[in-house]
């Protein structure tokens, strides 16, 4: 053994210091105060030789065998041109079975027809219980140095760059249920940070429908399809959620924000984060702050329209999961800023009259503004869905020096639920070893063996203390890096199964946030509500959901009622008075327009200079083009032809934020009426108007989309519908021109103006 083997060297210190040549532990090597007794003699002089405690930065460094190491291994997946078994053997077949002659029986002995078959028997894992419909990507966190001051974190001091990977995801649907249902979305993100993982595992919407995590197996199993018939699929409008909601009143809030437009989310990356619960930042002198997590997305906060995102859910169930991935693919990285409201750490654990251990609740940030601390950017696409989107396994307890948890009574369940279920998930506790969950931090534990153990620990002695190991591994302290809960004061108590008396009001927060909405979204909940309870078929559950809806406001229930036909109830609580919270509406701000799609309509007769200008110019304005034509191929010949994205067959207008009409000139709208171009069977003069292209502008038009069109394209508007005066309806004299003003009106996201006369 090398004397500069520095870990030798250590286990020589504490032998002497703990055989009586020193007083207490190593200096450098802090112990937990009094878990050691000199006496007990932690280590002896070590005995030589002594096998060398290998640094373990990961359960990959080591093979057995020499090489390779597993990390290589996972490197050559799939690598080589020869296909072989999965023990390495080249194979001169995999198409037939072995055989008694051509003809005959097959063999027992088919070594590799029987490892194919067993490999693909088990192939699929238990879907995740909830959150089991997902997409995700990985990217890069990077600190402003701002949240140093509340905590010693090390990955949100100045400048530091974390690795991410990211997963969203809805919660109610199965693994191949759609993108754009009404639901609550995940927002699950993993920061391999140098002092290990940290798991921010939130959602789309900042309060949760329960306020104990023992009611989590009740929601869900009311929520989730209706166990006779297992209908319906990813759907809260049916009556046991409905049923399950109105009973506990403390879901009041979420559903709101559920019914509201924040339940259907444009895409991905038009999507607020939360953290939902409070948690405790340590700073390095050990003061505590209590805080709210918060992502707000670069491109703002978006949503489809209801009747969108059903007709998605026919035409393009994998809207979300696509438009991240195209987006990324595109270079149209994804952005967030994280940020954190902060209050002081009062035993009371309230503020502003908001107690924050209830997770219905919100603090508006008009009250405790959200203060930036990092940015993340979502810059690469997982290579393999099953091993990384579908593998990685978060945990609320996954946390670091400097982030600690309050006794939120939800987040408490959750700190056991997320190991648990994973054992089941990934088949083991040693899902930790699999790649996409691996630490980038050196892992040095003391857990061993069980199924799916891919480490070769080394050494003799994984316990502590000990001395076969020379006393590896050794506990640091808090200035070494370790993890060290806030010794916060526990109240005395009385065990009890009772919630707080603060935990009672169940209204005044729905109705700030109704109060705050503008009165486009009031009509949109109205309808949600009007759709969902509508949906359900016992009158007891709909006459239960009116009352709740009193409580929150009279307005909201009368409109509900009178949708569903019966009386409206009148508030059997006085109705809060709260101040409406302007953040919280996503209308009235302007946007960037980045990764927006603008569909190009261009009949065969139309302006191909000026479809290719506009093309030209979405591009360049960071903005992503589809060209749509009566057929499929090219528009004009040589090198200016323009290919075409999309058929009036494939087209529909839910994949379009804006839609653009390309003119023709001279000659007017029935170019549009053409059905193939390329067979010459319509000329601009003799088509009728094509009911498809009428259907695309009809539903943009309804769904609040900016519609240009130019150069004598108006008629095509007027026969779909579409006034040439509404607003948001541009008729501009060239394509270019009429582009600009199209992009003014999509930072705004939709022409806000057409929604109440239609809803
Ligand atoms: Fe949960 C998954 C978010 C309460 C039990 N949860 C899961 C995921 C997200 C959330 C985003 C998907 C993670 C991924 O992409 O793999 N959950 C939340 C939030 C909650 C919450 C924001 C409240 C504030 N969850 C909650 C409670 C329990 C669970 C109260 C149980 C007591 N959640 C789970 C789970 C899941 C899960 C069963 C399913 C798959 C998984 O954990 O890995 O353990």
């Amino acid at each position: 053994m090398s004397e500069a083997n520095p870990i030798k060297q250590a286990a020589r210190k504490v032998g002497e210091a703990l055989t009586g040549d020193g007083a207490g532990p190593p200096e450098g090597i802090p112990g937990k105060p009094g878990s050691e007794s000199p006496s007990l003699a932690e280590p002896t002089d070590p005995r030589e030789p002594l096998p060398p405690k290998p640094d373990q930065s990961g359960p990959d460094t080591y093979s057995p065998t020499g090489q390779p190491t597993a990390a290589d291994q996972a490197r050559m997946a799939q690598a080589g041109s020869y296909l072989t078994t999965a023990q390495g053997a080249r194979l001169y077949d995999t198409d037939h079975s072995l055989k008694a002659g051509p003809r005959g029986p097959v063999l027992l002995q088919d070594h590799h027809l029987r490892e194919k078959i067993m490999h693909f028997d088990h192939e699929r894992i238990p879907e995740r219980v909830v959150h089991a419909r997902g997409a995700a990507a990985h990217g890069v966190f990077k600190a402003y140095g701002t949240a140093s001051s509340v905590t010693r974190a090390a990955f949100l001091a100045k400048d530091v760059e974390t690795p991410v990977f990211v997963r969203f995801s809805t919660v109610l649907g199965s693994r191949g249920s759609a993108d754009t249902v009404r639901d609550t979305r995940g927002f699950a993100t993993k920061f391999y940070t140098s002092e290990g993982v940290f798991d921010l595992v939130g959602n789309n919407i900042p309060v949760f429908f329960i306020q104990d995590a023992i009611k989590f197996p009740d929601i869900v199993h009311a929520a989730k399809p209706h166990p006779d018939r297992e209908i319906p699929q990813a759907q809260s409008a049916h009556d046991t959620h409905w049923d399950f909601v109105t009973l506990h009143t403390e879901a009041t809030h979420h559903v709101l924000w559920n019914m509201s437009d924040r339940g259907i989310p444009r895409s991905f990356r038009t999507m607020e984060g939360f953290g939902i619960h409070t948690f405790r930042l340590v700073d390095a002198e050990g003061r505590t702050t209590l805080v709210k997590w918060h992502w707000k997305p670069k491109l703002g906060v978006h949503s489809l329209v209801w009747e969108e995102a059903q007709i998605i859910s026919g035409v393009d169930p994998d809207f979300h999961r696509r438009d991240l991935a195209d987006a990324i693919e595109a270079g149209a990285y994804p952005e967030w800023e994280l940020g954190i409201q902060t209050f002081p750490d009062t035993p009371e654990q309230t503020f502003e009259g908001i107690d924050l251990l209830d997770p219905t609740n919100i603090v508006p940030e008009e009250l405790a503004p959200v203060q930036p601390i990092g940015r993340l950017i979502l810059n690469r696409n997982p290579s393999n869905f099953f091993a990384e989107t579908e593998q990685v396994a978060f945990h609320p307890g996954h946390l670091v020096p400097g982030i600690d948890i309050t006794d939120d009574p939800l987040l408490s369940g959750r700190l056991f639920s997320y190991l648990d279920t994973q054992i089941t998930r990934l088949a083991g506790p040693n899902f930790g070893q699999i790649p996409i969950n691996r630490t980038h931090a050196p892992v040095n534990d003391m857990l061993r063996d069980g199924f799916h153990q891919t480490a070769v620990h080394r050494g003799v002695a994984p316990y502590r203390p000990n001395s076969l190991d020379g006393g590896c591994p050794f506990t640091a302290g808090a200035d070494m890096g370790a993890y060290v809960e806030a010794p916060v004061r526990i109240p005395e108590a009385k065990k009890v199964r009772e919630a707080p008396e603060t935990f009672a009001d169940h209204f005044s927060q729905p109705r700030r946030f109704w109060l705050s909405m503008s009165p486009v979204e009031r009509e949109h909940i109205i309808g949600a509500y009007t759709f969902e309870l509508g949906k359900c078929y016992e009158q007891a559950v709909k006459e239960r959901g009116l009352q709740v809806l009193a409580n929150i406001d009279p307005e909201l229930c009368a409109e509900v009622a009178a949708g569903l036909g019966l009386p409206a109830p009148s508030a059997t609580v006085p109705l809060a008075d709260v101040e409406p919270s302007p953040a919280l509406s996503q209308v009235g701000h302007t946007w960037p327009t980045d990764g927006r799609v603008i569909g190009i309509v261009a009949g065969p007769d139309g302006d191909l200079d000026g479809v290719r200008a506009v093309r030209d110019a979405v591009l360049a304005g960071g903005m992503v083009p589809l060209v749509v034509a009566p057929s499929g191929g090219k528009l004009g010949d040589g090198d200016g032809a323009l290919t075409v994205q999309r058929t009036y067959v494939t087209a529909r207008s839910v994949e379009f934020d804006a839609v653009l009409l390309a003119g023709v000139p001279g000659v007017g709208a029935d170019a549009y009426g053409a059905r193939d171009a390329k067979a010459g069977l319509a000329t601009a003069q003799q088509a009728t108007h094509d009911p498809r292209v009428g259907l695309l502008l009809s539903e943009a038009f309804r769904h609040g989309k900016a519609i240009g069109a130019w150069k004598g394209a108006e008629a095509a508007l007027e026969a779909a519908g579409v006034p040439v005066d509404a607003p948001g309806v541009i008729v501009g004299d060239s394509g270019t021109s009429t582009l600009e003003q199209v992009t003014r009106l999509l930072g705004a996201h939709r022409v806000w103006e057409r929604f109440p006369a239609e809803a």
